[in-house]
């Protein structure tokens, strides 16, 4: 019989990148690497599918700095396609699609409007889409929050009149030539009949030079994914986000490897209405899940069974494989298939972005080393004098009850209606972790990191890393001697807090 005890599984802390003789210098080397079939990434850093972690905020901050956000879907079909809304139209060339508002509402209307949609100010069109005027808070400043009610859009607006506006087709040069000129913030862009066909405005320009490394698609427009199910109202959650314009898909389970998953992904993969969206299926844990995510028509295999910091499921359970193995066994399927590969938790430091990379993967998602920043969802928390943030699993209690029984999350871990019943066994914990400040400052240290390895291994770029890159096994002495020790550590750094 074939030994039932498989090779001894290896992760993070098992193992250390040996330095090597380098002529590379640490701010020459390149990041870029493959996030699926068709898109790369500036910085291989993704957000995790977590209600603690990635809403439009996370997602917009993610791919600014090169990286990628996976909204989380344990959230209404329309709550989702509106988070992936907000990312793209956050930030571009050019709006193609601006919210707009019509010239009846009231500036109470509008006020509520501008807050959804997090914007300043709208361009005003007829039912017919006729640009009659922009209402921007510079309309407003005068205007006493008392009067609002009573007040329409067409009272305060700047109208079509008074407004600069450019041609359909206006070249990136010329608009922004129109905004200094004029000193404006918003240019309407209209077509020969009048009806407004866009709008650019003066923060895309600076954004565009601020971010100089942001994940955008061709129209300019910050790239975004979103996670689904693999059943229910999954072909409905898939059609509203293809609709928002949503780049990537993930069919986000715990086990990959479980039928229902594998045909939603294939479901997906020959459906022309999804052709320019990339899908990635997960999470597997062995050469065999990886391969049968491939044969399903994957755009990326993502792995991961059980290395969350807030995941149960090895102890619940009894499974998982160590992650460094894990990637490691699922690249023998990826790399031959040329199919890129997510490492996906366990991620404790910087220093584990280019383990994970050399042990397989192109890039690596990350739950607790963000759920720390301003940009996650939830607010502040206080305890004896210090900030935190709430980070729980997708399959804690807490997740999988938050929207009774319609929460997502539970069938994530094949718990839901289609078990049949209605138990809930968690294979994720609830806990907090220390506020890190803006995303920016946390993926500058990850990135930095990262920088740090690649010039210790001789590699300018992520392929020369995977390419140059070998292990050495470490003892439990080894990790010992690799943390600060024998020494009370008396200031945090900004990439170290302690174990
Ligand atoms: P970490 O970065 O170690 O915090 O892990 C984040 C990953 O953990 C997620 O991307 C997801 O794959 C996994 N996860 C999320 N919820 C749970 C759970 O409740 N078990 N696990």
């Amino acid at each position: 019989s074939p030994d039932i005890f498989a090779p001894t599984g290896l992760t993070y802390d098992d193992v250390l990148l040996l330095p090597r003789l380098t002529d590379v210098i640490p701010s020459e080397v390149d990041t870029t690497s493959r996030l699926t079939r068709r898109i790369c990434l500036a910085t291989p850093l993704l957000s995790a599918a977590m209600d603690t972690v990635t809403e439009s905020d996370m997602a917009i901050a993610m791919a600014r700095q090169g990286g990628i956000g996976i909204l989380h879907r344990n959230l209404s079909i329309e709550e989702q396609a509106q988070h992936v809304r907000r990312v793209k139209r956050s930030e571009s060339g050019m709006v193609s699609d601006p919210v707009t508002v019509g010239p009846d509402a009231t500036i109470s209307q509008l006020d509520e409007l501008c807050g959804h949609y997090k914007v300043s100010g709208l361009p005003v069109v007829d039912d017919a889409g006729n640009l009659l005027g922009i209402i921007t808070n510079r309309d407003l400043r005068f205007v006493p929050p008392e009067r609002w009610d009573n007040l329409t859009v067409r009272e305060c607006m700047t109208p079509r009149e008074r407004l600069i506006t450019g041609p359909a087709g206006i070249s990136r040069e010329d608009a922004k030539a129109l905004l200094a000129e004029h000193r404006i913030e918003k240019l309407p862009i209209i077509d020969a009949d009048g009806r407004l066909s866009g709008l650019i405005t003066v923060k895309d320009f600076v954004k565009t030079e601020q971010y100089p490394n942001a994940t955008k698609d061709e129209a300019g427009r910050l790239v975004v994914g979103a996670a689904v199910g693999y059943w229910g109202d999954t072909w409905e959650r898939a059609g509203a986000l293809a609709e928002a314009g949503v780049d990537v898909i993930v069919v986000d389970t715990a086990n990959g490897g479980a039928k229902l998953a594998l045909e939603m992904i294939s479901r997906l993969k020959h459906d022309p209405a999804f052709a320019d969206i990339e899908v990635i299926g997960g999470n597997v844990a062995t050469r065999e899940g990886a391969q049968a995510l491939i044969d399903a028509g994957v755009d990326a295999v993502k792995v991961g069974v059980g290395p969350g910091s807030i995941c149960t499921t090895r102890v619940v359970a009894g499974v998982g494989v160590p992650q460094v193995t894990a990637v490691y066994e699922a690249a023998r399927a990826c790399t031959p298939a040329g199919v890129p590969l997510i490492a996906d938790g366990g991620l404790q430091y910087s220093g584990d972005i280019a383990k994970a990379l050399v042990a397989g993967a192109d890039t690596v998602m990350l739950g607790s080393l963000l759920a720390g920043c301003t940009e996650s969802p939830g607010d502040l928390v206080f305890v004896n004098g210090k900030q935190w943030k709430r980070y729980r699993g997708m399959g804690s209690l807490g997740a999988m009850t938050s929207r009774g029984r319609k929460s997502y999350s539970k069938d994530r871990y094949f718990q839901a209606d289609v078990s049949g019943d209605d138990k809930i066994i968690p294979e994720g914990i609830e806990g907090q972790v220390p506020f890190s400040g803006s995303l920016a400052d946390v993926v500058y240290q990850l990135v930095g990191g990262l920088h740090q390895s690649m010039f210790y291994v001789g590699a300018r770029t992520i392929p020369e890393l995977k390419a140059n890159g070998q292990f050495v096994r470490i003892t439990a002495a080894g990790l010992k001697e690799s943390h600060p020790h024998d020494v009370k550590m008396t200031v945090e750094a900004p990439n170290y807090t302690g174990r």
